[in-house]
């Protein structure tokens, strides 16, 4: 178990066993193990000699200066974080001496509050900062230099380490309405926050599905307005957060130096809290109930003088809550029915928020001329709104979709958690660059800086919170965090291969798609052989394979080109560095009798208005299918299918509840007719419109709530190769049949 305060979940035997792996505790630094910080620190000077620390360090904090006692405080609970525990300090107070870590107070405007000079002499380390937050991100980089090789070292070698941030805003954005994180999840995700040096933690507290913060004034907002019936079925699904667990995170964040940005959306996205009080909505029967669908709805706060006294009122206990500079009052997708009306509820809102010395912040869409100069605009489609905020003169916050929108998977593996299909990859965050060549030395002054948003539609569990926002996290804390001249992918790529082996030993559930390996397998016509080919992002690391069911390891066979196997092996692979494994083993089954088989994510989807890799509602335990799938148009494409030895077809289907509201779109969606009670999946030759090659009845699956495999379908083989398009005859879009996986059989 962990060492953590927080009872985290378990770790996974794979990474205890990857932990095991590793060569043992080293004695000695690896050289520049400085080099394998992130973010990249400014400077950085190498000196001869090295720091010894021993088992445990102490950490001297100069008598009578209360604030630099607590960061060391502070720092040892941070640091003593993970697996085993990973630099154990001990706090003192008094003079400077050697063979310690002392933490020594500045003035020094040029490092700003954030910043620190790090020491590293064989004497002693003497981590220099204005205050606080330099303390705090002195020690994380030490805390890094410590575990800057395959195992901890315990010799850190001598050398300056100066140091500040580019942007003063580097965030994250957490949705806990529309999935419920526990304050547990919460405090573990503040620590692993700070550990990469971001501070803002927006935490987006209600939406349509969930109204999540404790508000004494209206206890139904928790009561009626924290709980869901799941689409489909299921368990009554929420949760919220006691005025009492906030204040716990709050003080837990200022100690992390991250300012925690609350959101209440308003006046869109407002459903559970109308549905807890009817004459909050602009038309109070439309939501009876908190809703369990996705999307944008038309019920939002009416524009009275009862609906802002609410608001004004939900607003005070925010602020009581929420000692930090900004409050977020939503302002996005408001639906336009709410035309022209007396009142401005934003703007009233806005200025309640101002009235009372805070700043507001408000999605992008709350941009107008006439908004307040101290308010601040959050610019998400795309970075436009960035550009017209700090045109005219409001400062600016980043969080840009797609860009920066950890909703987004981050890879196409079979392996990758739900989300958004369209990849958004560690790379693509890398190379996001906030501050555009062509804006003014005004506008970039208004620019605060970034943060990933994980909107969680589809991020059902902690566990998948964690792999959406890390390691993305990693690449944006050094887009926001270090100078942009000496960004470099492929210097970041070999840090990361240091930065997986952090995250291991914090039981940190990152996700892998850096090193992790992708597959796909390619049978022969006559189905006597399969190819296997294998690929992970980095271009840093090894994969090695087995395909004698051994464990892959650092002997096993390089791999450099497709393996072509006997049908029914099974293919097992890694990714290792010199020192030791980087990724999870994936194993790769290859089935006897196949001239073909696809799952949907590795077929080409025939439209992409709403493209998600989508979690089956069913079962409510254990693993679910993830089916991709353009929810406007299920439809997918095999391209090139060789059919001339086929005779059977073998399809897996699943059917998901349609609980999106996409407006008019929903008119459109249209559906090939069927002609059984429970519909048919067609399979169509060359184009959509082409042959009928196939009809397979639903009806075998149309009780089941998992994935069903249908029987084999008889087909004649067809000389050549043709696109194969795969869409369901059904009555209407709910519940919605999707695809699991297609073969193509010879017998
Ligand atoms: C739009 S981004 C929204 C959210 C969704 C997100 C992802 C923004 C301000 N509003 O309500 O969660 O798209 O689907």
């Amino acid at each position: 178990m962990s060492t953590s305060r927080f009872s985290g979940p378990p770790a996974p035997a794979i990474w205890l066993a990857l932990l095991l792996m590793l060569p043992a505790w080293r004695a000695t630094a690896a050289p520049g193990a400085s080099l394998n910080v992130i973010p990249r620190p400014t400077r950085i000077e190498a000196h001869a000699g090295f720091f010894a620390v021993g088992s445990t360090l102490s950490v001297i904090a100069p008598r009578s200066d209360r604030e630099a006692a607590a960061a060391a405080r502070d720092l040892k609970e941070l640091l003593g974080i993970g697996q085993p525990a990973l630099l154990p300090l001990t706090v003192q107070t008094g003079a400077e001496r050697d063979g310690a870590l002392v933490l020594r107070r500045l003035n020094d405007a040029a490092l700003g509050a954030e910043g620190y000079r790090l020491s590293v002499t064989p004497q002693r380390i003497v981590l220099a900062a204005n205050g606080p937050a330099g303390w705090l991100y002195g020690g994380v980089t030490l805390w890094q230099l410590v575990h800057g090789g395959p195992g901890s070292v315990r010799e850190v070698d001598a050398q300056v380490i100066e140091d500040h941030p580019r942007l003063a805003w580097r965030g994250l954005m957490l949705d806990s309405a529309r999935h419920f994180q526990s304050p547990d999840f919460l405090a573990r995700l503040i620590d692993w926050m700070a550990l990469h040096k971001l501070n803002v933690l927006h935490w987006h507290l209600t939406d349509d599905q969930g109204w999540r913060i404790q508000i004494l004034k209206y206890p139904r907002l928790t009561r009626i307005g924290a709980w869901r019936l799941p689409a489909g079925g299921g368990d009554r699904y929420g949760g919220f957060y006691t005025q009492a667990q906030i204040r716990k995170l709050v003080q837990l964040a200022a100690r992390r130096n991250i300012t925690v940005v609350p959101e209440i959306d308003l006046p869109g996205h407002a459903s559970a809290a109308i549905a807890s009080y009817p004459w909050l909505g602009v038309q109070p029967h439309e939501v009876p109930v908190v809703p369990a669908d996705w999307g944008v709805f038309n019920t939002v706060f009416a524009p009275t003088e009862a609906s802002c006294g609410f608001l004004e009122d939900v607003l005070t206990e925010v602020m009581a809550l929420f000692p930090g500079p900004y409050i977020h009052i939503g302002g996005d997708e408001v639906p336009a029915i709410q035309g022209a009306h007396t009142i401005d509820v934003h703007a009233r809102l806005e200025r309640f928020v101002e009235s009372h010395g805070r700043r507001a912040v408000g999605w992008d869409e709350t941009l107008t001329p006439t908004l307040a100069r101290s308010a601040v605009v959050m610019s998400w489609r795309g970075v436009a709104g960035a550009r017209a905020a700090s045109a005219q003169g409001n400062d600016t916050v980043l969080a840009p979709d797609p860009q920066l929108y950890f909703d987004h998977r981050s890879g196409l593996a079979a392996w990758e958690p739900p989300g958004r299909l369209a990849p958004l990859t560690l790379r693509d965050v890398y190379e996001f660059e906030p501050l555009a060549a062509d804006l003014s030395a005004a506008q970039r002054a208004h620019v605060l800086g970034l943060q990933g948003n994980v909107w969680t539609e589809h991020v059902r569990t902690e566990q998948r919170v964690a792999a959406m926002a890390f390691p993305r996290l990693a690449a944006l804390a050094e887009v926001g965090w270090s100078d942009p001249a000496a960004r470099s992918w492929t210097d970041f790529e070999r840090r990361m291969a240091v930065q997986v082996r952090r995250y291991r030993q914090l039981d940190l559930p990152f996700d892998e798609s850096l090193f992790g390996v992708e597959s796909r397998v390619e049978y022969a016509a006559d189905a006597g052989s399969a190819t296997v080919t294998l690929s992970h992002q980095a271009q840093f690391g090894e994969i090695r394979y087995t395909t004698d069911g051994a464990t892959p390891a650092l002997d096993s066979p390089l791999y450099h080109e497709p393996i072509t196997v006997t049908p029914g092996a099974m293919v097992r692979a890694a990714t290792f560095a010199n020192d030791g494994q980087l990724s999870t083993s994936v194993e790769v089954p290859t089935y006897v009798g196949i001239a073909g088989r696809r799952s949907s994510v590795e077929l080409t989807l025939c439209g992409h208005a709403v493209p998600l890799a989508l979690e089956d509602d069913a079962p409510p335990r254990g693993p679910r299918a993830i089916f991709a799938v353009d929810i406007e148009n299920p439809c997918w494409i095999w391209k090139h299918a060789d059919l001339q030895r086929v005779h059977t077809l073998v399809a897996a289907v699943g059917q998901v509840p349609f609980n999106f509201r996409i407006g008019a779109d929903r008119d459109r969606m249209h559906f090939a007719q069927p002609t059984t009670p429970t519909g048919e999946l067609l399979v169509h030759v060359d184009t959509c419109d082409g042959a009928l090659y196939a009809r397979m009845p639903l009806a075998p699956a149309s009780r089941a709530n998992g994935v069903t495999v249908l029987p084999g379908y008889s087909v004649s083989p067809l000389s050549g190769a043709h696109d194969l398009c795969l869409q369901f005859a059904q009555r209407g879009a709910d519940p919605l049949w999707v695809l699991d996986w297609m073969e193509l059989r010879t017998r």
